[in-house]
């Protein structure tokens, strides 16, 4: 609306002048001096039409980054919503003044305008790049990068909690996969202070690229496409809060769809190459009696670009997402389709898919973590340890740390985590092991 009451200003102004040009040919001298008091007049109204821009500021900053999402984790309602309400808007504002910009384009041809189309060029420049900048990075990091395979990342929380665990998940990747690609998803670490976090490694000649997320971009023509839709409709009601938890379980399932790839959480040391595997999720846990999976897990997933398993999974997130109920739209929501599948009377060969089994990526439970932290006590600890070690070696991919309940853990020396460590890091330096 804007956009057209501006345009019909400038098509008043454009015939106001015509016509005071076809009036200068046929009047006499005398009143020729008046003529130019108009025409100054006018043009200061032109020039002070410039302040009168009708499109509205746009906040420079989107909603998702650091302080506001820290806020997701320890506040309530109220400042969530507001915090949510200025992506949406942000959203409007680059249709509205792309719009704004290809009518004025249309209507002024007179080079007198020039100056006036600069306003919103320039405005709408950081925003449309902004939304180009999300393909158009990726794409290039991709061709100039010569990937042997293409790892993906999610960063949902502040630069300050990306610590020493999620710094060596990426190092214990680039270990054993060095001539692999990384890309982290982030709004937090997609900055200044974010590249600090990885030189590191960009120092070392491995290919990481933290990049802000295009949520309309990325779910794109695929059934998560309308989720988000209705999704940013209802960000104005305080019901649904920290989607960016739950856009994590989302955002890894579309990246791989659209990108293929290995898909990994941030608390992971990483032990040996994944790049033999194909079209593989894990399982958490099997059934001690009938020996089949009981629990899928979506923190490791390696699928093809268009994967129809991937597909289904998307397809489950938009009709049953949930976001009161802890892990219905992620870990649940693999084991819930993947158990369908083998049900009805497609399989996982049909579908093309493996499921491996707890040894590869959760060699430890959740709830027998703590002791991976340990060091040992006695002789026939000892034993033990060195036992599982030589087990992980030979059967584990990666192992899984259950952040959640591992964060508060300190490193003793010896412990099996320690031992990983050492085989598993690039800088090796006394930091690896503070965590
Ligand atoms: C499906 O069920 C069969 C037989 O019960 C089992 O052997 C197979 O591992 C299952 N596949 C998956 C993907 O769960
Ligand atoms: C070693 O320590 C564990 C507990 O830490 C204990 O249960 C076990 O009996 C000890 N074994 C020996 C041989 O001392
Ligand atoms: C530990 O292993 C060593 C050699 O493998 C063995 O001699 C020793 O008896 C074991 N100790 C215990 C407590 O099992
Ligand atoms: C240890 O390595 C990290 C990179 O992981 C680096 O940022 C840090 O400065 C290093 N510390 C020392 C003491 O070398
Ligand atoms: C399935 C899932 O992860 N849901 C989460 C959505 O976000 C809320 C708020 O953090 C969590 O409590 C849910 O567990």
């Amino acid at each position: 609306m804007e956009g057209s009451r501006r345009t019909e200003q400038v098509v008043l102004l454009h015939s106001l002048k015509r016509l005071i040009i076809s009036f200068v040919c046929c009047l006499p001298v005398s009143l020729f001096g008046l003529l130019m008091v108009l025409l100054l007049i006018y043009n200061s109204f032109s020039v002070f039409s410039l302040h009168l821009d009708p499109i509205p500021p746009i906040k420079p900053t989107p909603s998702l980054n650091q302080p506001q999402v820290l806020q997701h984790h320890t506040s309530s309602a109220a400042p969530l919503a507001s915090s949510s309400k200025p992506d949406s808007s942000l959203l409007l504002a680059v249709k509205e003044t792309t719009l704004g910009f290809a009518q004025k384009q249309k209507v002024s041809s007179i080079k007198t305008e020039k100056r006036d189309e600069l306003t919103p060029a320039t405005r709408q420049k950081p925003q449309g790049k902004t939304r180009q900048r999300f393909k158009t990075r990726i794409n290039s990091f991709l061709s100039k990068s010569s990937c042997e395979s293409l790892f993906f990342m999610t960063w949902i929380s502040s630069l300050e909690s990306f610590g020493v665990r999620e710094r060596f998940t990426v190092e214990s990747l680039f270990k054993s996969h060095p001539n692999s690609c990384l890309i982290l998803v982030s709004n937090s670490l997609d900055c200044e202070r974010g590249t600090l976090i990885l030189k590191p490694f960009t120092d070392k000649g491995l290919k990481v690229l933290a990049i802000k997320p295009d949520f309309a971009y990325i779910f794109k023509d695929t059934s998560a496409e309308k989720w988000f839709e209705r999704l940013k409709k209802g960000m104005f009601s305080p019901g649904v809060i920290p989607i960016e938890q739950n856009l994590s379980n989302l955002l890894r399932l579309v990246l791989l769809y659209k990108y293929g790839g290995i898909y990994l959480d941030t608390d992971f040391i990483v032990l040996k190459s994944l790049t033999n595997l194909h079209n593989v999720i894990g399982a958490q846990a099997v059934d001690p009696v009938t020996k089949q999976w009981s629990r899928l897990n979506n923190a490791v997933l390696i699928f093809d670009k268009n994967h129809p398993l991937l597909e289904r999974f998307i397809n489950e997130f938009s009709v049953a997402f949930n976001g009161n109920k802890w892990g219905h739209n992620g870990p649940y929501l693999v084991s819930r389709v993947v158990a369908r599948i083998n049900t009805s009377s497609s399989s996982s060969e049909d579908l093309g898919f493996s499921v491996l089994p707890p040894s590869a990526f959760y060699p430890a439970d959740w709830t027998r973590i703590r002791r991976f932290y340990r060091a040992s006590g006695n002789e026939s600890e000892v034993n033990c340890s060195r036992k599982r070690l030589t087990q992980l070696r030979k059967h584990s991919f990666a192992v899984h740390l259950w952040n959640r309940e591992s964060k508060k853990l300190r490193i003793e020396e010896g412990s099996i985590i320690h031992q990983l460590i050492s085989v598993s890091c690039i800088f090796c330096n006394s930091s690896s092991f503070t965590f």
